[in-house]
Order: C-alpha cells, then structure tokens, then sequence
C-alpha cells in the first residue's frame, strides 16, 4: 500500500485535512480573473461585489477551500490581491489557496492571512523553488508543487514524477514536511491532445505509489475547446479520484462536477453509510420542491 500522508490547511477558526481515506476536498476556483471578463472589469474597478457572492456561493455548494487569483494585467497584484483576500476572509470562513506567480505578491499574502494557507504554486524551476521554497517554511505554508520545470511540462507520466520528486527533495532539504507538498500532475486540454487526460492519471498513480502525497489538479482544463464540457469533467474528476485525486481544484457550482465528486467518494468507500449522498440529495429535492 502506497503511504497515505495528510496534508492540513487552515483558516482562523477552520482546519481541512486531505487525505485519501476522507471525502474529497474541493478547492473553488472561481475566484480568478483569467477568462472571466466580467470579474476581471469589476477588479480594475475595485468593486468585490462578485467576488464576495462567489466566495459565500462557492462554500454553500461544498468548497472546502477557495482559490484566489488576483492576476490583473497591469495591476499592483500585491495590493490587490491582499484587497481580494480581505474580501473573501470578511464574508467566509474556509482555509484559502493563495494562487498567483508572483513572488512579491505572494509574500504580501502570507504575511496578512491569518492561519495555514495553501500555496498555488511552486514548479520545478530553479528561479520558483528559490524564490518560493523560503515562503513556504517561513510561513509554515503548504504549497502545491507544478510536474513542469526548465524544459517544460514533460510529456511523460514517468519524466513528471521526476520532477515531483526534485520538488520533494527540495523541500525535504529546506526542512519543509512531505505532507506539506501537494503535487498537481498538470491537466492539459484534451482539445490538442487527446491522452492529456491518461498522462495526467498516470502521473497521479506514479506520484502516490513513490510519495504517498496530495494530489491536485485544475480538474476543469481538461475539456477547454470541447463542447458539453460538464460531462468531460464531470466523468473525469470521478476517474482521477480513484487514480489518487485528492483536492482537485474546479467548479462547485458545476451541479454536473459536485454530484460526480460525491459519486465517487461513495464508491471509494469515503462516504459512511453514504450520509453525505443522501444529505446532498435531500438538498437538491428541497430546492427543486422551493423553485
Ligand atoms: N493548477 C493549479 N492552479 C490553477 C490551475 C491548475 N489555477 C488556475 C486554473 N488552473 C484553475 N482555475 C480556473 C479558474 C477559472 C476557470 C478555469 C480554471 C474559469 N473558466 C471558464 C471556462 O472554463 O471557460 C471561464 C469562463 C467563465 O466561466 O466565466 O472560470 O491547473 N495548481
């Protein structure tokens, strides 16, 4: 049996831990300009109001954790994104991923979040782990390690463990726990390559059965350019949960994606007495019965 280590994340007043044996963790990811123009203008305006009602409806449809990115092109992502996590921490009470590739920006984060923040991300770049690695031990952040590194994403399954593992050793070297390292595999769009989808569940495998880690991924990217998108990533999220999965980052408010999550958490054997199923189902009947 492949290690199964528990990675803890914290807000203020609330811990998550992911780990193979509890339910998924789904980590929202909502909060984030790239691709959405209407946030994206109400940032360069500097009005939360979107981003405060995706917080809070993010959390109602079973985020355990937010993503936020704050990557406006032009803006002072420091200043903004510290704004924008203001925002979110003022109107829920979830741990929070801190996504940007800012260096700057990200230590602004971490030196106002209160709690133990997910780190998005590092890669196996010299120029990211030496700017990232210090943050994450001296906040006693996690971080989420990217498979890519000076020569691009590697095409292989095999060619990424590798660089999960030099992300690994990094980290081990700088004193920075295992189970404080959740590696995201890298889904590319199955739009320009048809077996993105299998490379990505067998890295998962490889990765488990070597490291025992956390495993995340921008489970959406996946179906980008495909049409009726929901049943791709829907389908998909439900096959990588079993090859390993863990906190997948996507779309909660995706009925399609939330249903297939739950769906396979009961399979894996992570739902007891399948209550988490059968609570989320009377949900969905009382809103139908309300509308
Ligand atoms: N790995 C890690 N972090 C990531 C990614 C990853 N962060 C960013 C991204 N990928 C995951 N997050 C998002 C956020 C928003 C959207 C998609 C991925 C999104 N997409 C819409 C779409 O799919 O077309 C845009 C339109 C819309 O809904 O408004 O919103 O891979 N570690």
């Amino acid at each position: 049996m492949a290690k199964n280590l528990t990675t803890v994340v914290s807000s203020k007043i609330q811990t998550v831990e992911i780990n193979r044996g509890n339910p998924t963790v789904i980590i929202g990811e909502r909060i984030n300009p790239t691709g959405r123009k209407l946030m994206l203008k109400a940032l360069q305006a500097g009005d939360f109001d979107i981003v405060r009602s995706d917080a809070v409806k993010q959390v109602e449809a079973g985020a355990k954790i937010l993503d936020v990115n704050a990557g406006v092109p032009g803006a002072d992502e420091p200043a903004l994104l510290k704004q924008v996590l203001t925002t979110v921490m003022d109107v829920v009470d979830v741990p929070l991923c801190i996504d940007t590739a800012d260096p700057e920006a990200l230590e602004a984060a971490l030196s106002m979040y209160e709690g133990k923040a997910l780190i998005n991300s590092v890669n196996g770049e010299e120029r990211s782990l030496g700017a990232v690695m210090p943050l994450v031990k001296e906040y006693g952040a996690a971080v989420i390690g990217l498979c890519m590194d000076d020569d691009g994403i590697p095409a292989t399954p095999d060619d990424r463990l590798k660089v999960a593992g030099n992300i690994i050793e990094r980290a081990g070297k700088m004193g920075i726990p295992v189970e404080d390292i959740v590696i995201d595999p890298l889904a590319l769009t199955m739009g320009s390559d048809h077996t993105s989808g299998l490379i990505a569940m067998q890295a998962i495998e490889k990765i488990i059965a070597e490291f025992g880690v956390n495993i995340t991924m921008g489970a959406s990217n996946i179906s980008f350019g495909m049409p009726d998108r929901k049943f791709i990533n829907s389908t998909f999220i439900a096959m990588a949960i079993h090859a390993g999965l863990t906190c997948p980052i996507t779309n909660p408010l995706e009925p399609e994606v939330s249903i297939a999550v739950k769906a396979a958490d009961l399979s894996m054997g992570r739902d007891e007495y399948g209550m988490i199923w059968i609570q989320a189902y009377r949900a969905r009947q009382k809103e139908q019965e309300e509308n």
